[in-house]
């Protein structure tokens, strides 16, 4: 390959890779949901629709990437987790999140008919923002999971009894933000349970606790998990071989993608699923 005189325009392009050895949170949010939803009319403050296909959609970017650990969503945004050991794309920042991004939109509009039988997609269409946070430790990564799903819980018990304040009771929505300036969860819990014999914790887990999509190994078929080997890496480490580098990737993209609507802040999740948060991807 000759060289041209236009090849030093190379020197432009800046570093962008991410800090080794650290888990690395692409998170993606939709631009302009507020005004997207009014335009589909999604159903407030939950559409379970355009809730499941943001979770079909984000299902599909695990399955095309595999070297994402687990991906919890929310509303109109997604993070999406990757093992501290990933090297995809050497960890260049741009490359990790356009490619998140440009991958989950495609089969958000992809799936959207599938989900929204009754409202073609038209210009303009959905698209979504991208940034990506290396966080250090799994401490820090696991507040960081429960960051989000607290922000699900806090936003949804607000919007759910702000939304039946307007809807179950006539109230407009400058008196129901009134109503519930400086309340506190409890104050929301009664208003709910009071007024409208709702039970909050009756609520759908979906709305109360976002969604979480991680990859099940415990339903792998028999005899692709060698525990053997796996407690003798562990004894004595060693520098992965190409092969079972390329075999856990291929049980990776084996295994099934779940999406469930589970706690993700108390340790109970994490220590079901050692796996998630392992040495190894
Ligand atoms: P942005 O992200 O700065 O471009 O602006 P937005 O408008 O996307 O605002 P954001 O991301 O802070 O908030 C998400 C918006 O999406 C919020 O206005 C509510 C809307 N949204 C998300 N999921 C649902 C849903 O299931 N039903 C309804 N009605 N609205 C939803
Ligand atoms: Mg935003
Ligand atoms: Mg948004
Ligand atoms: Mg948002
Ligand atoms: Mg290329």
């Amino acid at each position: 390959m000759a060289n041209s005189k236009f090849e030093y325009v190379r020197l432009f392009e800046q570093p962008d890779q991410l800090l080794p050895n650290t888990w690395v949170v692409v998170r993606i949010d939709g631009r302009g949901f507020t005004k997207f939803a009014t335009k589909y009319a999604f159903e407030k403050p939950n559409d379970k629709r355009a809730l499941e296909l943001m979770n079909a959609a984000a299902r599909a970017v695990m399955t095309e990437l595999p070297d994402i650990t687990i991906a919890y969503g929310v509303s109109d945004e997604y993070s999406f987790v990757f093992h501290k050991s990933c090297t995809l794309f050497e960890r260049r920042a741009s490359k990790l999140v356009s490619t998140i991004v440009s991958t989950f939109t495609g089969y958000y509009v992809h799936l959207w008919s599938a989900h929204f039988p009754d409202s073609p997609l038209s210009p303009p269409l959905p698209s979504f923002d991208g940034r990506a946070v290396c966080y250090p430790s799994i401490q820090n990564l696991r507040d960081y999971m429960s960051w989000r799903q607290v922000d699900c819980h806090i936003n949804n018990l607000y919007n759910t009894t702000f939304w039946a304040l307007i809807q179950l009771g006539g109230m407009g929505h400058t008196e129901a933000e009134q109503l519930l300036k400086g309340t506190y969860a409890a104050d929301k819990n009664e208003i709910l349970f009071s007024r409208f014999s709702i039970n909050y914790n009756n609520e759908p887990e979906m709305y109360k606790k976002g969604s979480v999509v991680f990859r099940d190994y415990e339903l792998v078929e028999p005899g692709t998990h060698d525990v053997a080997k796996e407690v003798e890496d562990m004894v004595e480490p060693v520098q992965q071989s190409k092969t079972q580098h390329e075999n856990d990737k291929k049980r990776r993209a084996k295994a099934r993608i779940l999406v469930e609507h589970l706690d993700i802040i108390k340790d109970d999740f994490w220590d079901r699923r050692p796996w998630l948060l392992s040495g190894k991807p």
